[in-house]
């Protein structure tokens, strides 16, 4: 009786000890230097809120409001910190943390971020957002806070790794797959250019990589008469 009674009293005070301290629904999303002084800090969804708390235990609050959706983290104004971009209804909303400013993008259609689409396009510092809204790309450029569009033609799809340094100049290219009429298109946002590459009716992506070890990636590809490499650098389309 009285060992159960002892050992009631260790339970009790294990829990006691153990209990959360608050019921705050603090959830972490993730560390980041968003500040940009070295350090990171740690971001958290609070109550809907995006609290940023240093390690000393301050924190910064940012209200974002109903509805939104956590889409990445990069610096994307090229300046010191990384900025935390949001889809908040629709709306893009990026925060500074460094300088506690968000700014909002309304995009006034419907839009989905393409896949590896936070990146940087254009050799500026800072990583581009980009979007496809119904066969446009957009561009993001939060460093001078404007968006640029290319329509591209409405039946392409992004190929699979397709945003990536593709002619060894400053700035990532993005690679559509146009079909079977137009091959695929290798779109540089830098000059707002585009090289189209005639492809046979049946091919399957090998991958992307610096094939010709000359700086950019090429876009490697089989088909049944052997394989191939895209190279934007060269502006060719050769077997290796
Ligand atoms: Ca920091
Ligand atoms: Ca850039
Ligand atoms: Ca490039
Ligand atoms: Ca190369």
């Amino acid at each position: 009786m009285k060992k159960s009674l002892l050992s009631l009293l260790v339970i009790a005070t294990l829990l006691f000890a153990y209990m959360p301290r608050s019921y705050a629904s603090d959830i972490v999303m993730g560390g980041w230097d968003t500040d940009g002084d070295g350090a990171a800090e740690t971001v958290y969804n609070s109550d809907g809120n995006i609290k940023i708390k240093e390690s000393d235990g301050t924190s910064r609050t940012y209200p974002l409001g109903s509805g939104w959706y956590f889409m990445g983290a990069a610096d994307t104004n090229g300046a010191p910190g990384i900025d935390l971009i949001f889809n908040v209804s629709g709306t893009v909303k990026i925060v500074h943390d460094a300088s506690q400013i968000t700014s909002t993008y309304p995009m006034n259609s419907n839009w989905w971020l393409l896949k590896g689409g936070i990146a940087d396009t254009d050799g500026i510092p800072g990583a581009e957002v980009v979007f496809n809204i119904n066969g446009t790309l957009r561009f993001l450029h939060d460093n001078t806070g404007t968006m640029k569009d290319y329509f591209m033609g409405s039946n392409w799809i992004l190929i699979s790794g397709g945003i990536a340094d593709l002619d060894g100049v400053a700035g990532n290219e993005i690679a559509l797959n146009m079909g079977i009429v137009d091959g695929i298109k290798v779109f540089h946002e830098s000059t707002g250019t585009s090289n189209s590459y005639t492809m046979p009716v049946n091919w399957t992506l090998g991958g992307i990589y610096d094939q010709d070890n000359v700086a950019g990636n090429e876009i490697i590809y089989s088909t049944s008469t052997g394989s191939f490499a895209i190279n934007d650098r060269l502006k060719t389309n050769y077997g290796i």
